[in-house]
């Protein structure tokens, strides 16, 4: 199986190489970093550490970045494609463990959770004020999309091919919402999502979204539950969910 880490880059030239030198060898096939019209030199440092760099002609958004990010990395026969931030958040040694249910045909979709182990977020210095927001957001998320999961927040996945080729990712949005659109989709589309226990680390480098983009985004995964559960009683059919 080829195994393809995606990198959704913005401002991330102080980041990057530490979290590439932390990618485990012989596990990876391929590293592509979409750089989203940055204004530091996150493309200049992508291009010294030898990965395949792509450059928007313009900012378009973190959900944006992962549309190229995806087609890329399908145009280039990934059978499994991982999202790594390039902002040093999440532990790339754990990849292994992350992408085996998708390799052992048992997932398409696998989330790496910082709440699968209690007290992991608080560890790893999550303001608690993103602590509460999450909680929220996943209690309603789980009435909504009929599932159990520890979190929906996280920006640690693996996705399969077979996945990516089914739900219409194309169509969601540019902004962080796009993380719920296509976890709404997966449940829409009948897929199991798995979960395994990952450390995350808050740090002044690492980049983090502030309180008012974090406002937009919960408002924003409102409306998508809002959105899926009229799916659900046939009243609306939003292309969201559309085959
Ligand atoms: N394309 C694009 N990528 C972005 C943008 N903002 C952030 N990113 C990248 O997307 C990743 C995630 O954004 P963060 O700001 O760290 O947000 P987060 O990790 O979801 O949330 P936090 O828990 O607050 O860190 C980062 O590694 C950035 O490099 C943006 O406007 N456009
Ligand atoms: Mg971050």
């Amino acid at each position: 199986m080829k195994v393809v880490i995606v990198m959704p880059a913005y401002n991330a030239a102080t980041t990057l190489p530490g979290t590439v030198a932390e990618i485990p060898e012989n596990v990876v096939d391929e590293i592509i970093v979409v750089d989203d019209y940055s204004r530091d030199s996150t493309i200049e440092v992508a291009e010294q550490l030898g990965l395949k760099t792509i450059r928007h002609p313009h900012n378009v958004g973190y959900g944006g970045n992962q549309k190229t990010c995806y087609m890329e990395a399908l145009r280039d026969g990934a059978d499994v494609v991982i999202m790594l931030h390039p902002d040093g958040q999440y532990d790339p040694q754990i990849i292994p463990r992350l992408i085996a249910p998708i390799q052992a045909g048992q997932a398409d979709i696998v989330l790496g959770s910082r709440f699968l182990r209690p007290g992991g977020a608080r560890a790893g210095n999550m303001p608690v004020w993103k602590m509460i927001g999450n909680r929220f957001l996943t209690t309603i998320e789980n009435m909504v999309f009929k599932q159990s999961l520890s979190e929906y927040h996280t920006g640690y996945r693996a996705y399969s091919r077979h996945f990516l080729e089914t739900v219409p990712f194309l169509r969601n949005a540019n902004g962080f919402v796009f993380d719920t659109q296509i976890l709404a989709q997966a449940s829409a589309f009948g897929f199991d999502i798995h979960e395994v226990p990952v450390e995350t680390r808050y740090f002044s480098d690492a980049s983090s979204v502030g309180l008012l983009t974090s406002i937009t985004y919960g408002l924003g995964t409102l409306g998508v539950c809002g959105l899926y559960l009229l799916h659900k009683a046939r009243i609306h059919r939003p292309s969201l969910f559309m085959p």
